[in-house]
């Protein structure tokens, strides 16, 4: 078979995007950054955590969190999906500020297929995703057998952290896509 454009463009990735918050009404940007990943051209929503409130990790006096996890599959380049996704922080008001400070919204891929990719853009899996239950919490919810590439299981990993400061938000508001 000869690979042409076409064909190759019809490959089908899967993802798994982190999203973060803690200013201006974390929920809502959650929530709205969510709807704006189910408009990513060629790239569908498929599962969507819940949203949990999680304690400050890294620098500890600053609000807390809100986070989730969502699957999406995609026929885009893991650099077009990251081009997207920052396009999105930026509408949400994002500012590259302190590294591990507060933010209006952070969406960071956490894996893409089972890829390793290391560039100065992009690494995959996300490198800290392993020590960080406020992660692999939502990633868990939504695909209790995922396997991170030179990590292992996520439950397992899971298990040898404290996940105490992760708590799902249960305030009864629809986490579905709209369309
Ligand atoms: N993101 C960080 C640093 N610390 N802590 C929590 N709870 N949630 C985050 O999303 C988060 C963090 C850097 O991206
Ligand atoms: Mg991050
Ligand atoms: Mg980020």
């Amino acid at each position: 078979m000869t690979f042409s454009p076409s064909n190759l463009s019809a490959f089908r990735s899967t993802a798994f995007i982190g999203l973060g918050s803690n200013m201006r009404d974390p929920d809502w940007q959650v929530r709205q950054a969510i709807r704006e990943i189910d408009e990513i051209a060629e790239t569908a929503l498929v599962r969507i955590s819940s949203l949990y409130q999680t304690a400050p990790v890294g620098i500890l006096d600053q609000p807390p969190f809100v986070n989730a996890v969502v699957q999406v599959e995609t026929t885009r380049s893991p650099h077009d999906l990251l081009v997207e996704l920052t396009d999105i922080e930026q509408r949400h008001g994002r500012v590259r500020g302190e590294k591990n400070g507060p933010r209006t919204l952070d969406l960071d891929i956490l894996l893409f297929n089972e890829w390793a990719i290391e560039d100065e853009r992009l690494v995959t899996p996300h490198p800290r995703m392993h020590e960080r239950p406020f992660v692999l919490v939502p990633l868990l919810e939504i695909a209790p057998d995922v396997f991170i590439p030179d990590r292992g299981f996520a439950r397992l990993i899971l298990a040898t952290l404290d996940a105490g400061d992760v708590h799902k938000l249960d305030d009864g508001q629809p986490l579905a896509p709209t369309h």
